[in-house]
């Protein structure tokens, strides 16, 4: 393969190279905790929530894909606008964001229970270990906009957060970012 660029704009996310994928509300119906506000939202304009770009690369070790994700401000019900968020299909594989622009936050965790949230705002760079299922939430008034790298073996696992959920959301109440914690005091495990 010949080495190549691609061009990215730091306040919309634009990427000159890669494919890119929309996620509108109706693509996101059991992932909101509001199952009700998501249908009302879903059936009224059903609004983009995020749109992501991706290099294509081949999916094998030795690769490293990257690409851009920007989420939208908005709320369905009084969670924040996120991805849907996932595992790696091959666990052992991390991944790096990088915040260009916006404000967010990192929700993680891990199978045997394990959480953890890192706020992101432009310049910072998150790592997400191997293990730990991602999802971004922004919580600002502007697109949440990040860079993202991660081994091209890694895969995606969505299954397990659409049907498990993940523990922690991240909710306005009353203007405030909250993040709900089902079990503050540790998952005892
Ligand atoms: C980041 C990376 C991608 C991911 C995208 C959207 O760019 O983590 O691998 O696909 O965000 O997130 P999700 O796949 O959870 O919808
Ligand atoms: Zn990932």
């Amino acid at each position: 393969m010949h080495p190549f660029r691609s061009d990215i704009d730091f306040q919309s996310g634009a990427m000159s190279r890669g494919v890119l994928r929309t996620r509108r509300v109706s693509d996101m119906l059991d992932y909101f905790a509001d199952k009700g506000a998501a249908r009302e939202a879903a059936e009224d304009r059903d609004p983009l929530v995020y749109q992501y770009t991706t290099i294509d690369l081949p999916e094998e070790s030795g690769h490293v894909l990257h690409g851009m994700t920007t989420i939208y401000p908005g709320l369905v019900g009084r969670e924040y606008y996120m991805t849907k968020g996932h595992y790696h299909r091959e666990r052992a594989a991390g991944e790096v964001y990088l915040c260009l622009s916006g404000l967010g936050k990192l929700v993680m965790e891990r199978e045997d229970g394990e959480t953890a949230v890192l706020d992101m705002e432009p310049g910072t760079a998150c790592y997400v270990p191997p293990y730990w299922a991602h999802r971004a939430c922004n919580v600002g008034e502007k697109p949440l906009v990040f860079f993202a790298s991660f081994p091209g073996h890694a895969g995606h696992d969505y299954g397990t957060v659409e049907q498990y959920g993940f523990a922690n959301r991240v909710e306005n109440h009353g203007g405030k970012t909250v993040v709900i914690d089902p079990m503050p005091e540790g998952r005892g495990l």
